[in-house]
């Protein structure tokens, strides 16, 4: 008898020890809740330490709009630098006049669609070290770490994957400063269906750096905050935005990565987000 009842604890104690309880879209993650980097190999790795930005990995928007949502403001390459070791991305208040339109905000965008086409697939993790400015009233945007398939036409019809967003509103527990993740996508073979998943928000102290990564999975995906995973969006768990029907997709490409400063028209200060580094892991072993 005891020995039963002790063979259950046993059982009970492994199969805690195994799943992961981090939150999720619903069903259980397969993803472990803290990553451990003596299981990957660095694959990919940028530290901006050169006198400038390596353009066979980056591609910088140069008077660029990126979805006919932008309208105040345009992305030029003068707000993307490197700086002390850091890819220094900003966002400010100046009117500028390119291509007959007026604006009255610049901000940075770069990906890495460009020549080297650094991009990750299934399994691999990839995590960027950055700072994000002091919290001030109502003098803010949104700057950004996002991933996107290869097959990205023009927002809002790719996936969408936000590592790293941090925005200036929760109403809820009026944070200042407001961590989340999301994916969002919308598919030509959904229909209209626009899905849309958002991590709750979290309060994090953005003065300091912090690690924000992406495990991705073909059935799921999870952003780690510092190695720890916040949440996960698992593959056919239903949207929570307000259309029924869409169930959570990875797409089945590989991805890229970029970073962004989206400007908001509370914008005050010239503003900058630092990146210290940015890298891709993959696993030892085949998972
Ligand atoms: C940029 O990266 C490529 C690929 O790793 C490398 O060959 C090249 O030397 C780098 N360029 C600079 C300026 O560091
Ligand atoms: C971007 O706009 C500025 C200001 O009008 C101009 O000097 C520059 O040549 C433009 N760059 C490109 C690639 O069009
Ligand atoms: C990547 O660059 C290629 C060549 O410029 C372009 O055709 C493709 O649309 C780009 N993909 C993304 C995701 O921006
Ligand atoms: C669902 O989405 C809303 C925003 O659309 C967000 O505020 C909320 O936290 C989300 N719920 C969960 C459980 O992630
Ligand atoms: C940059 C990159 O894509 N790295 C690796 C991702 O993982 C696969 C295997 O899982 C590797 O083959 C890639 O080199």
């Amino acid at each position: 008898m005891i020995r039963i009842k002790f063979r259950f604890f046993v059982l009970a104690l492994l199969f805690v020890l195994s799943s992961a309880t981090h939150p999720t879209t619903g069903s259980l993650s397969s993803s472990p809740d803290q990553i451990n980097y003596n299981d990957y190999i660095e694959v990919f790795r940028d530290d901006f330490n050169g006198q400038q930005l390596n353009t066979s990995y980056w591609r910088v928007a140069d008077n660029y709009t990126k979805s006919s949502e932008q309208t105040n403001y345009i992305y030029t390459k003068d707000n993307v630098k490197v700086k002390d070791g850091n890819l220094v991305i900003s966002a400010q208040r100046q009117s500028v006049d390119i291509q007959g339109k007026k604006y009255q905000f610049t901000g940075g965008f770069l990906d890495s669609n460009s020549t080297a086409k650094i991009s990750f697939q299934f399994n691999n993790y990839t995590e960027a070290r950055i700072r994000i400015p002091d919290y001030e009233d109502m003098d803010l945007s949104e700057p950004g770490f996002i991933a996107f398939p290869f097959n990205y036409e023009s927002w809002p019809h790719p996936t969408e994957f936000q590592i790293m967003k941090y925005s200036i509103f929760d109403t809820v527990n009026v944070y200042p400063y407001i961590y989340k993740s999301f994916i969002y996508y919308q598919w030509i073979d959904n229909g209209d269906c626009r899905i849309q998943y958002r991590s709750p928000n979290k309060k994090l102290d953005f003065s300091q750096y912090h690690t924000y990564g992406m495990l991705l999975k073909e059935n799921e995906v999870t952003y780690y905050i510092d190695g720890i995973a916040y949440f996960s969006y698992i593959a056919g768990d239903p949207s929570n935005s307000s259309n029924i029907g869409c169930r959570i997709r990875i797409p089945k490409e590989d991805i890229f990565l970029g970073f962004d400063y989206v400007v908001q028209s509370t914008l005050k200060k010239p503003k900058e987000m630092y990146v210290d580094y940015v890298r891709i892991l993959k696993p030892k072993q085949k998972q």
